[in-house]
């Protein structure tokens, strides 16, 4: 019986490639531009959104993607699972982790967070003079912190999609969502009547990690830099 594999006996000189976190969906598309111009390239079946592979080599040896959900990606990067990530600044804004370390803003991914209301009743009341609101929404945390730093309490009704019914079904009176071109809200109703934040997509990197492989870590971010210029 033949002895299996073992890359670490094989190839001494070998080191651990770095991971990057990426995300699919929508990023994921306006992600392939950038990478290109940095320089990495992912092994084909990356691009391909049937393939049941989520990790993936690239050109570099001494880098590997993985592709994860959007919400994911900065979990791997935070717990060190991912060395580096590309995430939305709305993700970022939702869980907070001090491990994070967000030094590019990408350009990419462009959208607002926003609180929206049935186009019916918005404006009709003083938001500072509620006690407590019901809120729908994919962003709790954005959600309560916004509505906390003037004193309001929101219960929050998590969802994870569709939110632009909860108000019209009566689940919450408002939900805190993404916009970009305003159709989805329209569609439904619903009108902004607050913006809390403008969202990008962020080069994400964990703080120990770029302590302990400055010098790999840091020729990265500069190649992202260099391919944003
Ligand atoms: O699939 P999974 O549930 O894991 O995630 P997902 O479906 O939310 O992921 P995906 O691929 O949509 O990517 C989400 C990330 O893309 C967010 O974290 C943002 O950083 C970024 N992004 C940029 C957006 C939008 N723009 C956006 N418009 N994510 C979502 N939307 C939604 C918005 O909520 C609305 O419902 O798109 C809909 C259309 O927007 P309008 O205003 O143009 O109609
Ligand atoms: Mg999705």
């Amino acid at each position: 019986m033949s002895a299996p594999y073992n890359a670490a006996v094989l190839e001494p000189e070998a080191t651990t490639p770095l991971i990057m976190a990426l995300p699919k969906g929508r990023i994921l598309k306006e992600c392939g531009p950038l990478l290109a111009r940095a320089g990495i390239v992912p092994a084909p079946d990356y691009a391909d959104e049937d393939t049941r592979h989520m990790r993936f080599p690239t050109n570099d040896p001494n880098l590997d993607v993985i592709r994860v959900r959007p919400f994911d990606v900065a979990t791997f990067v935070a717990f060190g699972a991912a060395q580096l990530g590309i995430c939305g600044s709305d993700v970022l804004m939702e869980f907070d982790y001090p491990e994070v370390y967000a030094p590019l803003d990408l350009g990419i991914a462009k959208c607002r967070v926003c609180v929206a209301e049935p186009a019916a009743t918005a404006g009709s009341d003083d938001p500072s003079r509620w006690s407590r609101v019901r809120v729908a929404s994919k962003y709790p945390n954005i959600a309560r912190r916004h509505y906390a730093s003037r004193g309001v309490h929101a219960d929050v009704v998590e969802l994870n999609g569709a939110m632009e019914l909860a108000p019209g079904l009566g689940l919450s009176r408002l939900i805190v969502d993404l916009v970009d071109t305003g159709s989805t809200l329209r569609a439904n109703g619903l009108v902004v009547t607050e913006t809390i934040a403008n969202v990008s997509s962020r080069l994400i990197v964990n703080r120990t990690a770029l302590k302990t492989q400055p010098e790999a870590i840091g020729a990265l971010i500069a190649r992202f830099r260099a391919a944003l210029g």
